[in-house]
């Protein structure tokens, strides 16, 4: 029973302390999808694996790009590009062939607070929303709440774990706040339902 306790701490502490490695489709409309833009820590890595044949490089003019960051063009399919960020910056980054549909911005941010960290591993999809929701969590989530764009709470319900699905097709539509809540931290988005 001590080992196991012992075991989830080392596990949690892991998750919450470690350097972390986001992963990035390296492809075609990785831009306009939002695939390529991510917001990371310092010591932090970022991996872009190519999705396909095409011929992807990645190049930052910006002057925030550390100096040594970018490829070259490679037409290798499952070609992987790694990076890790020590500084904080706002990089903007294209491939240049496809500028229109593969562009992103890697934000390096410092020494996130708990609650940055909680609202930053915060995922919720699809957004708009047409009935269901699903939040899913580093932190385990307690509950959650909606409010109407006026501030009135609508719905209010316990969540277990580290997902949670709201069932939002009785409301009309329009724009939401949702409310995530873990222990001593909460995170609002908006929602829009269809
Ligand atoms: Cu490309």
């Amino acid at each position: 029973m001590k080992k196991i306790t012992l075991l989830m701490m080392l596990f949690t502490i892991g998750i919450l302390g470690a350097q972390t490695t986001h992963d990035i489709v390296w492809t075609n409309g990785a831009g306009t999808s939002g695939e390529a833009t991510k917001t990371i820590e310092t010591g932090d890595t970022v991996r872009w694996t190519w999705g396909n044949t095409a011929g992807h490089d990645i190049f930052s003019s910006d002057p925030d790009a550390p100096a040594d960051f970018g490829t070259g063009i490679i037409s290798q399919q499952g070609f992987v590009y790694e990076y890790t960020f020590t500084e904080e910056a706002v990089i903007d980054y294209i491939c240049t062939p496809h500028s229109g549909n593969m562009f992103g911005t890697i934000t390096v941010i410092d020494a996130l607070s708990t609650q940055d960290k909680f609202a930053t591993n915060l995922n919720y999809f699809p957004n708009p929303v047409n009935d269901k929701m699903t939040i899913t969590s580093l932190y385990e989530l307690d509950s959650y709440e909606v409010y109407s764009v006026l501030g009135k709470k609508i719905m209010q319900k316990e969540a277990d774990g580290n997902f949670a699905q709201i069932d939002m097709s009785n409301l009309n539509s329009g724009l939401y706040l949702v409310t995530a809540i873990s222990g001593d931290f909460k995170t609002t988005f908006k929602v829009i339902k269809n």
